[in-house]
């Protein structure tokens, strides 16, 4: 198992199969250090990735980075601050119409919520179009660090 520090640990079943019960938490190694994935929330699989019949451990991580895009031509920053600004605008309106339709004074006549819900709608594809057009400020990702498994020294 992992943690969201990035370090994995091997828990061994000392109960039985009908009765598990886990085993302290033996924190794994590679290369003499304890494994540390650098950017935490390790996510270990093992299987026998090179296939020589021992498991190897496969660990996930997460992070989460400023995407490394080329700079914007003048148009396209002009574009994007464009909708921007339309998508501020837009989020005002958002708010009010969520409010009408899940707020503590929403609209009860079911002809003026259809009409609402439908604005909301109409109003959501939009923002998502604007969104398209701005690169993302954050992205998440990850890694797969592979940890191989080799006989002990000695
Ligand atoms: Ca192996």
């Amino acid at each position: 198992m992992g943690d969201i520090r990035g370090r994995i640990f091997l828990v061994r079943n000392v109960g039985t199969k009908t009765e598990p019960e886990y085993g302290p938490e033996l924190h794994l190694n590679a290369g003499g250090k304890p494994i540390l994935v650098p950017c935490g929330d390790a996510g270990p699989h093992a299987a026998d990735w090179d296939g020589d019949g021992d498991l190897d451990v496969l660990v996930g991580d997460i992070a989460t980075m400023k995407p490394d895009l080329p700079e914007p031509t003048a148009e396209e920053k002009k574009a994007q601050d464009a909708a921007r600004a339309e998508m501020e605008t837009l989020q005002a309106k958002y708010q009010q119409l969520v409010d009408k339709v899940l707020g503590a004074n929403r609209v009860k006549d079911p002809a003026e919520r259809e009409k609402v819900q439908k604005e909301l709608r109409e109003l959501q594809n939009k923002m998502q179009a604007l969104r398209a057009k701005v690169p993302p400020e954050y992205e998440n990702h990850g890694w797969v660090w592979y940890f191989e498994r080799r006989p002990a020294e000695g």
